[in-house]
């Protein structure tokens, strides 16, 4: 697979006030995910999911194929910021961070240590850590560990790596199910996130 055989990615707006992304040497795509304001429907299939979908500046996600290409280049890490809903910024972020490919259902393949505020130390980022080795998940298609359901269309209404479900669902409904278990300050709620990747 090469780069052009993928469809363009969404060129994040470099200044969201939010974004501490300046110094990321992926430029112009450090982001590959954004919620911002519920704008954009985020319940999708597998398809938009692998192909992306949203506006580049408002609310996105940059599509499986390009976020598995990113992030097989270079060792990569991962850094999420959220804001709850009581207008309190977080971070999580890991020290490295890999995804697989559509045939390998775009695993989350690999997820190294965590450091941020948005957790308790002692747990190594488990809201994310806890869907490693996972397959991706869409309404049309469970690759999730729960034997009897189907955690993307039955209960968490989005694309994540549905374990049994999720104690993360960044991609979830707008704030209702926009949750990361045990966030400080409360762990549902979430008003805005950004998911960045950049080459270590
Ligand atoms: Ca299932």
């Amino acid at each position: 697979m090469t780069p052009g055989h993928m469809t363009e990615p969404p060129s994040p707006h470099p200044s969201i006030p939010h974004s501490p992304s300046s110094g990321f040497r992926l430029d112009p795509i450090p982001v590959f995910q954004r919620r911002m304001d519920g704008s954009v429907d985020f319940y999708r299939n597998w398809t938009d999911y692998k192909q992306g979908f949203g506006q580049a500046d408002q609310e996105f996600w940059i599509g499986n194929e390009k976020l598995y290409y990113l992030t097989n280049q270079e060792l990569c890490e991962l850094r999420i910021d959220f804001v709850n809903n009581l207008g309190d910024p977080y971070f999580a972020k890991f020290d490295s961070f890999r995804t697989s490919n559509e045939s390998d259902q775009f695993r989350l393949e690999t997820l190294g240590n965590y450091s941020g505020n948005s957790d308790d130390p002692f747990e190594n980022g488990y809201a994310m850590r806890r869907h490693l080795g996972i397959g991706f998940s869409t309404l049309d298609r469970d690759n999730d560990n729960k034997a009897s359901g189907h955690c993307a269309r039955d209960s968490n209404k989005g694309g994540w790596w549905y374990d049994a479900c999720a104690s993360s669902n960044l991609n979830g409904p707008y704030i209702t199910k926009m949750s990361w278990k045990n966030l400080r300050g409360g762990n549902a709620n979430i008003k805005f996130t950004e998911m960045k990747v950049r080459p270590i």
